[in-house]
């Protein structure tokens, strides 16, 4: 955190550039009118903090207010780009296109998508936008890392005005099966946008194949396994690379004394249960949430549990609140817990801890080393980090895990109770389940999943990525060096 005013700005042209949504800043003005940049929490920014300060990179992004025109800055180190979005901009890219149209369709159409020629347009404008300034910055050579569904135009435009450029993308969330992604108007738009890449990747195999897939029927290109020819001599390379989270970072947080005993307070707090449940989502109608308390509350109601020695606890970040699907949403849930801790609970005793708001990150560690069952089961998820997040805190090898097979984390955690969120019996039997098992049990599928997370973490998958990608044009002579080890 520095006060913007403090800061150095910078021109100079970048080796590594990261383009996406947003900044790994937030913009914070205080009362008197002094501006603060909070570093936002997430995987994100831990993945590829070294490696851009290892080759000077840059980031672009939008600050989160609008229409603020800001200098680039440089913040703890990172050289950070500013794009200002107007409010109608706002309304018609970011709440309009990107999350009323591409993330409901992307996301197995579990909510109606929107299809409107504004929000198209300005997704384009926006993206253009992104991809000059991409363009304006980067070195001779340099590499650029594009990332979201936010930004998919963004590697073909760049490519046109920089073709030095090794571009790379990669999708966080799923990518649609042909059958639903033809609904799109501007379905062959965004598929040539995308491939500008060199490296498109997504988090499991599946997407990659649905890719694809769907540039050989729709935009006609040849294409061999993940390869694909475009008729300009140039290969596109499509894969999955599923991410991580900082695992070890995490780990370390869980150890601390600080959150030993927040754990324990929690606990207690609850009136100590024998068994605490847990979900930790964004309040988002991919996450599963609803069907997930539903299935909670007839347990309660079957007799299988009962409100005084169980707790629900959920915590729901807010996200998104002026999309009309999330306001809608959370009226939904709001109205659920209501009617489940008024029909079941008892005076002391509500079955369900319901919290619309978000957390510092301690006291998430805290909530997942408390929880004896973390209960991840959304309808559709690119890859699901609180899954990965709940195990690595688990360094005690207790705990269990109950997690929907349509989480792309499912490819990897295979140890955890699996489930289909759209089966309710067969999500209440496995709740059962995960709550009954004895500690050995726990532990075997604890120890397996928690070697799995260690092995794959965040460094590791922007590693990953970035290799590849320097890997696919052989006649560019300037590497990235990688990040140095402590
Ligand atoms: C997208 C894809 C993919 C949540 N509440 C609080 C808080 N969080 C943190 C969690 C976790 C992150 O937010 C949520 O990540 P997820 O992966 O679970 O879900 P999305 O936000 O939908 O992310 C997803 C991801 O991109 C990465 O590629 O895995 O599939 O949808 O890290 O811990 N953190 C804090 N307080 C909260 O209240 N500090």
């Amino acid at each position: 955190m520095s006060p913007a005013n403090d800061q150095e700005t910078t021109t100079k042209q970048a080796d590594l550039v990261i383009v996406a949504n947003r900044l790994p800043v937030d913009r914070v003005v205080h009362d008197d009118g002094s501006v603060d940049w909070r570093k936002s929490p997430g995987g994100l920014v831990t993945a590829i903090e070294p490696v851009m300060r290892e080759n000077d990179g840059a980031w672009i992004g939008w600050s989160g207010s609008a229409d603020s025109e800001l200098e680039p800055f440089v913040d703890d180190g990172l050289s950070l780009v500013p794009i200002p979005l107007s409010a109608e901009e706002i309304e018609e890219f970011y709440e309009g296109f990107s999350n009323g149209t591409l993330w409901p369709l992307y996301h197995d159409v579990v909510a109606k998508p929107s299809f409107h020629r504004e929000w198209w347009e300005s997704y384009v404008k926006v993206n253009r936008r992104f991809a000059e300034k991409a363009a304006e910055i980067a070195a001779e050579e340099a590499t650029v890392w594009v990332h979201d569904y936010q930004m998919q135009l963004v590697p073909a435009m760049l490519r046109d005005l920089r073709p030095d450029l090794r571009i790379g993308f990669f999708l966080h969330i799923p990518f649609p099966p042909a059958e639903l992604f033809q609904q799109l108007p501007w379905r062959r738009q965004l598929l040539e946008g995308l491939l500008g890449a060199d490296v498109v990747g997504f988090q499991r195999p599946g997407a990659a194949q649905n890719f694809v897939r769907l540039v050989r029927q729709r935009v006609g290109h040849k294409t061999h396994r993940d390869q694909i020819y475009l008729p300009d001599g140039r290969v596109v390379q499509a894969g999955s690379f599923p991410i991580s989270i900082d695992t070890q970072g995490l780990e370390d947080l869980a150890r601390s004394e600080s959150v030993a005993q927040r754990a324990k307070e929690i606990r207690e707090q609850l009136g100590n249960p024998a068994k605490l449940l847990l979900g930790v989502d964004r309040l988002d109608y991919t996450k599963g949430i609803f069907d997930r308390l539903r299935a909670y509350g007839e347990l309660i109601e079957d007799g299988e549990v009962t409100v005084d020695d169980t707790v629900f606890v959920q915590v729901a970040t807010p996200s998104r609140e002026r999309v009309d699907q999330y306001i809608k949403l959370r009226d939904d849930i709001d109205r659920l817990v209501g009617r489940l801790n008024g029909d079941l609970g008892e005076i002391g005793r509500p079955p369900i801890h319901y919290m619309h708001t978000s957390y510092p990150k301690e006291e998430m560690a805290a909530l997942y080393r408390a929880a004896d069952v973390m209960v991840v089961t959304p309808l559709r998820d690119g890859m699901n980090l609180v899954a990965k997040e709940y195990v690595a805190c688990r360094y005690d090898d207790a705990g269990a895990l109950v997690l929907s097979e349509f989480a792309g984390a499912a490819d990897e955690l295979r140890q955890a109770y699996m489930v289909n969120p759209y089966d309710i019996d067969g999500m209440k039997n496995t709740i059962l389940t995960a709550m009954r098992a004895g500690p050995k049990e726990q532990a075997r599928r604890m120890r397996a999943m928690r070697k799995t997370v260690a092995e794959h973490d965040v460094a590791d998958w922007a590693q990953r990525f970035l290799r590849v990608l320097a890997d696919t044009k052989p006649t560019h002579h300037k590497h990235l060096r990688p990040a140095q080890d402590d």
